[in-house]
């Protein structure tokens, strides 16, 4: 087999091939980009669109706000305050189960950053809020001999990991907002993953388990190729400007 660049975390495949799957889909992209739609009726329907798109190609898709929105997974179920569910478990004294209003009620950190993925799109200065994840595993009692953090998604599909020692800064979240508003489906809510010194892949969206094991276990696109220690220009051979 030919090795070509792995596929990237926001899709692959030639220009002529997006435009045309999303014409197939629909979606001339820029009929979509003028439609006089409200930003919210747009990012739900985009939303809505990346649910049953299972090649993920909506993700190309610009929203007002300069994302994409990306899912490996080819539809995701919606959680809200009666079914979302995280746990933390692995090498920890306390495993524990946390519905989202026992997230809400922690301490509550906002971190303004750039967003920076890592195929090159960029949103400056975005607001992230949510419970840090060094508090999780605090509350957990990390065992001695732990070395890393799995995260584990309800979309089925898709995982990340961090170093203990990532996962332990203050610049690392589980996010219950985004832009100053709840973190809506299409973003991976109601919480997700927020590494704000890396690529926007470690931030892992719809997340449902944090497991604390004794070493990194690379996750869906480190197994295919990407830097497991993501920092956004030191990474993956970029030399992008710190998001800070
Ligand atoms: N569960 C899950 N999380 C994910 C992804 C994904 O496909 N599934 N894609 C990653 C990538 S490559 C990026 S760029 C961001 C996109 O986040 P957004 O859809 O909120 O813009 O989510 C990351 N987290
Ligand atoms: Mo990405």
């Amino acid at each position: 087999m030919t090795p070509g660049p792995p596929p990237g975390p926001d899709g692959g495949g030639a220009p002529v091939g997006r435009r045309l799957v999303l014409g197939m889909l629909g979606l001339g992209a820029v009929g979509l980009a003028t439609a006089p739609y409200l930003q919210k009726g747009l990012e739900s329907f985009l939303g809505a669109a990346a649910d049953k798109d299972p090649t993920g190609l909506t993700g190309l898709l610009p929203n007002g706000g300069g994302f994409r929105y990306y899912s490996v997974a080819s539809s995701v179920p919606r959680k809200g305050p009666d079914t979302y569910r995280l746990t933390v478990d692995g090498l920890v004294d306390r495993p524990a189960t946390y519905a989202l209003d026992d997230l809400r009620a922690m301490k509550q950190t906002r971190l303004v950053r750039d967003v920076q993925c890592v195929t090159g799109w960029r949103v400056p200065r975005t607001p992230f809020e949510g419970v840090r994840l060094s508090a999780l595993l605090a509350a957990a009692g990390v065992r001695p001999g732990a070395k890393a953090v799995r995260f584990t998604c309800f979309d089925g599909t898709y995982s990340e990991s961090l170093t203990l020692q990532q996962a332990d800064r203050r610049d690392v979240l589980v996010a219950l907002r985004m832009r100053d508003e709840p973190l809506g489906h299409a973003h991976g809510g109601p919480a997700r993953l927020y590494v704000a010194p890396m690529y926007f892949y470690k931030s892992a969206k719809w997340l449902s388990g944090i497991t604390v094991t004794s070493e990194v276990r690379p996750g869906y696109w480190e197994k295919r190729g990407y830097d497991v220690d993501a920092w956004v220009g030191r990474s993956n051979g970029r030399d992008d400007a710190p998001t800070v």
